[in-house]
């Protein structure tokens, strides 16, 4: 093993899961087994554990679903090490921006408020992800989108088709468009956010907006398989999205983002969102 230790002795590059002391490598797992609950299903997690890589392993907790099925937790020891050095993320290459700041930035770059257009597309209804966004009320103590003056939100809601939206993105003069897709099943999201780029590219052209997608199961990685210049993942705040939004417009081309090991979160200025505007 290389790499600085830190205080403690520990190696920063290389670590393992954490349980009852350092580096024991403890894990804790849950799935489901398609076979009644019981002693032999108890014995399948086991076997199921181990194959994993979970020595030794524990069932810590099973109960019945329904009759055919059970579910189960367990927890053991595995021996795999993380290399830090190997991890590959989405760097945010910008910064968090305050309200205040965001406005001031649009009104300088664009003269004009800044055009957002949303919704759950295909048959996905799961609209609380980008109203969490969008609203007013916001997400995680972070006001919406609709608060910031400087942006005009059109929230389309849920189950929106890819022709209402590139028609509705287009009247509205879009300058973003914010998909999200909840709904994993089959990989369709991947497959609708795929049918979605293509279909402003077809119709738009190099004019097309810019295009973001947000959802739990997203990895940001996967803008370019996604044909969309942004992904965001779980936990996504709204101020995170309208300083990407700012970022991008004011230096008129959407960043390609980078993949490094992620920094943490900075504001530019200890105003939160919420203040100022
Ligand atoms: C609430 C809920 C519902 C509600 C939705 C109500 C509504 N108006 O949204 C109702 C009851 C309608 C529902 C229905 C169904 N649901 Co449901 N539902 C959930 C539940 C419990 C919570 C989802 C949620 O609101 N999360 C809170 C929000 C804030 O988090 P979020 O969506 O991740 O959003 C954040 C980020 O991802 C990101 N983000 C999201 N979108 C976007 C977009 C942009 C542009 C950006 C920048 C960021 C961004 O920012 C948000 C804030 O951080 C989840 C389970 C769970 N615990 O997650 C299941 C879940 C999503 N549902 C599921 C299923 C299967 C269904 C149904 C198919 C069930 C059925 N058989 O009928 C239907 C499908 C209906 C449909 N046509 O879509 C599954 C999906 C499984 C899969 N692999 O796809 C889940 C995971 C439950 C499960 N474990 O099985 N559901």
């Amino acid at each position: 093993m290389t790499g600085e230790d830190d205080k403690t002795g520990q190696d920063k590059r290389y670590v393992r899961p954490y349980g009852d002391a350092t580096g024991d490598g403890m894990v804790q797992l849950s799935f489901t087994l398609p076979i009644p609950h019981g002693p032999r299903a108890d014995g399948a997690a086991q076997q199921l554990a181990n194959k994993m890589g979970m020595d030794p392993a524990l069932v810590v907790h099973s109960h019945p679903i329904g009759k055919d099925f059970s579910f189960y937790v367990v927890y053991g020891s595995v021996s795999h090490i993380v290399d830090l050095d190997a991890v590959r993320v989405v760097e945010r290459e910008y910064p968090l921006l305050t309200p205040a700041e965001i406005n001031a930035t649009v009104k300088k770059s664009l003269r004009r408020k800044l055009v957002v257009v949303g919704g759950c597309i295909g048959t996905d209804a799961h609209t609380v992800g980008i109203d969490a966004i969008l609203n007013i009320k916001g997400f995680a103590g972070e006001k919406g989108l609709e608060y910031y003056r400087e942006l005009r939100v059109v929230n389309l809601g849920a189950q929106v088709g890819v022709p209402d939206l590139v028609k509705r993105a287009r009247a509205e003069k879009a300058d973003a468009v914010l998909v999200s897709q909840v709904v994993t099943q089959r990989d369709a999201h991947v497959q609708n956010t795929q049918e979605m780029s293509a279909a402003f590219r077809e119709a738009m052209g190099e004019a097309r907006p810019m295009l973001v997608v947000g959802g739990p199961r997203f990895d940001p990685l996967m803008a370019d398989e996604l044909g969309v210049d942004r992904v965001f993942g779980r936990g996504t705040t709204p101020g995170e999205v309208a300083s990407y939004l700012v970022h991008a417009i004011s230096t008129r081309t959407v960043t390609k983002p980078t993949t490094r090991v992620t920094t943490k979160k900075t504001r530019s200025s200890t105003t939160k969102a919420g203040a100022a505007r």
